[in-house]
C-alpha cells in the first residue's frame, strides 16, 4: 500500500510522498527542514506547527487577475462537464494533494467547495453533496478541517457588504450561506469557523450609516454564534482582521480594533482572531505586533500564513519564505502557550506565472519548512532564555517595593508623584535598551548557533 491516498483519478502522478531530506538535499520536492515527527521541546513539529492547506488558493484559483486571463488550466475543472462534476474533480485532487504533502488541516469557504445553485435551498444541496463527500475523504486521509467559512465577498450581490449591507435582503441571503456553512463545519468536525468581513466596509463615507452597519455585524455574528451553539458547535469562532481591500476601508481593520469590537459587543468569549502576516503589513504594522497583540490579551487563535511585498500595498498573498518573520512569529505563537484549536493555514497562492503541477507542491513545501526553521529558532530563543531574560530585567523595577505597588494599583498619582520628587533627577531612565544586542543575538540563534 502507498503512504499516501490518491482517488479514483491520480491528479498529481509524477509526485510521490513529500519526505523529509534535510538541509543539504536538493531535491526540490523534499522538505529540508520540516521533520513532522521530530521534537521540538515538548512536542513534535506537526502538533506545534498544525500546517493547514486553503482551499480557495490551491484548488479554486485559476491564475486570472484583473489584467489577464486564466494561466493555471488544473485537469480537476478543465476536463469537467458540469460545476458538480468539476467540485467532485476538484475535492479529489485536493485530498490527494494533503495526503502527499502531508498535512493534517484544510480550510474551506462553502462555494470553494460546491458551486452556488438556482435557489439557497440548492446551493445547500450541493454543499452537502460535496460535504459527504469530504467527511468519506477525511476518514481516508485522517485530514482535518481546520476551520470553514462562507464566501460574502465574491457574488455581485455582495458588492455592499453582507451582514452590513443596506438591504435587509442581502443580509438574509448572507444568512443562508452562513447557517449551510456552519451546518457543514460541525458535520466535517471543524476546529473553527472563522468571518473574515470581505466587504463588510465602506467605499464612501456620503453612502454609509457608519454606526448602523458596525451594530449590524454584531447582530449577525451574535446570531451566528447562538445557532452554532445549539448545534452543539464546541470550536472557536475567528474575526480575520484586515484594513483594507476590497472595500476602502473595512470594520475589522486590525487586531486591537477587533479586540474592542468584541469586547463592546459582548462576544468576547467565543471569538478569537486568525491573524493573516499579508493583513498585518497593509494595516502599517509587523506580523509579529498582530500576534502579540492579540495574545497579550488572550485572544490569539489560528494564522493565516503567507507574506505581502514590502514594495506594494496590496494583498499579495505570497508564500511565506522570511526565516526572520517566523522565527519572530512562532516566538510569539510559543510564548502564547502554542495553538490549541488554531493553526498555520497557507492563505498563500502562487505566482500566475507559476504554471507547473509541481509548483504548487514546492510552494507549500518552502512554507512549511520556513515555519519549521521559525519554530527551531523560536525554541532556541526560550530555551537559552537570554532575550527573555532581558524583557523580564527591564521592568525589575516593578518587582519590588513601590513598582510593584504601582503594578498592582495602590498608588495614587499624588504618591507616585511624591516618590518622583524624593528621588530627583539623577540618571533616572537612562538605562539601555539593548535592541542591537538582542538582534544580534536573533540573528546568532538563525544561523544555528
Ligand atoms: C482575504 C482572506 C480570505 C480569508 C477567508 O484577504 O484572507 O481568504 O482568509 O475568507
Ligand atoms: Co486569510
Amino acid at each position: 500500500m502507498s503512504d499516501y491516498y490518491v482517488g479514483k483519478k491520480e491528479y498529481f502522478p509524477k509526485i510521490g510522498k513529500i519526505k523529509y531530506e534535510g538541509p543539504k538535499s536538493a531535491n526540490p520536492l523534499a522538505f529540508k527542514y520540516y521533520n513532522a515527527e521530530k521534537k521540538v521541546g515538548k512536542k513534535m513539529m506537526k502538533d506545534h506547527l498544525r500546517f493547514a492547506v486553503a482551499y480557495w488558493h490551491s484548488f479554486c484559483a485559476d491564475g486570472s487577475d484583473p489584467f489577464g486571463a486564466a494561466t493555471q488550466l488544473r485537469p480537476w475543472t478543465a476536463n469537467a462537464r458540469k460545476p458538480m462534476e468539476a467540485a467532485t474533480n476538484k475535492i479529489e485532487a485536493a485530498f490527494e494533494f494533503f495526503s502527499k504533502l502531508g498535512v493534517n488541516f484544510y480550510c474551506f469557504h462553502d462555494r470553494d467547495m460546491a458551486p452556488e445553485g438556482a435557489t439557497p435551498a440548492e446551493s445547500e444541496k450541493n454543499l452537502f453533496t460535496m460535504v459527504r463527500k469530504a467527511k468519506r475523504l477525511q476518514r481516508a486521509t485522517k485530514v482535518k478541517l481546520l476551520w470553514g467559512t462562507a464566501n460574502l465577498f465574491t457574488h455581485p450581490r455582495y458588492m455592499n457588504g453582507a451582514a452590513t449591507n443596506p438591504d435587509f435582503g442581502v443580509v438574509a441571503l448572507a444568512a443562508t450561506q452562513v447557517k449551510a456553512a456552519i451546518d457543514a463545519t460541525i458535520e466535517l468536525g471543524g476546529l473553527g469557523y472563522t468571518f473574515w468581513g470581505g466587504r463588510e466596509g465602506y467605499m464612501s463615507l456620503l453612502n454609509t450609516d457608519l454606526q448602523k452597519e458596525k451594530d449590524h455585524l454584531a447582530r449577525f455574528l451574535i446570531m451566528a454564534r447562538d445557532y452554532a451553539r445549539k448545534q452543539g458547535f464546541k470550536g472557536v469562532f475567528y474575526i480575520e482582521p484586515k484594513p483594507m481591500e476590497p472595500t476602502k476601508h473595512q470594520y475589522d481593520y486590525d487586531t486591537e480594533t477587533v479586540i474592542g469590537f468584541l469586547r463592546h459587543y459582548g462576544l468576547a468569549k467565543d471569538f478569537r482572531l486568525n491573524i493573516e502576516a499579508n493583513h498585518a503589513e497593509l494595516a502599517g504594522h509587523d506580523f509579529v505586533h498582530e500576534l502579540e497583540t492579540a495574545a497579550a490579551a488572550g485572544f490569539l487563535g489560528s494564522v493565516d500564513a503567507n507574506r505581502g511585498d514590502a514594495m506594494n500595498g496590496w494583498d499579495t498573498d505570497q508564500f511565506p519564505i522570511s526565516y526572520y518573520e517566523t522565527a519572530l512569529a512562532m516566538y510569539a505563537i510559543l510564548k502564547a502557550g502554542g495553538f490549541t484549536a488554531g493553526g498555520l493555514n497557507f492563505d498563500s497562492k502562487i505566482r500566475r506565472n507559476s504554471v507547473d503541477p509541481a509548483d504548487l507542491f514546492i510552494a507549500h513545501i518552502g512554507g512549511m519548512d520556513a515555519f519549521a526553521v521559525g519554530l527551531e529558532v523560536a525554541h532556541r530563543i526560550i530555551s537559552d532564555g537570554k532575550i527573555p531574560a532581558l524583557v523580564k530585567k527591564r521592568y525589575a523595577s516593578f518587582k519590588k517595593d513601590d513598582g510593584a505597588k504601582f503594578d498592582r494599583g495602590q498608588m495614587t498619582l499624588t504618591q507616585l508623584a511624591a516618590i518622583g520628587t524624593k528621588a530627583g533627577y539623577g540618571k533616572t531612565g537612562l538605562t539601555s535598551g539593548k535592541q542591537e544586542y538582542l538582534e544580534n543575538i536573533l540573528n546568532q540563534y538563525l544561523l544555528g548557533l
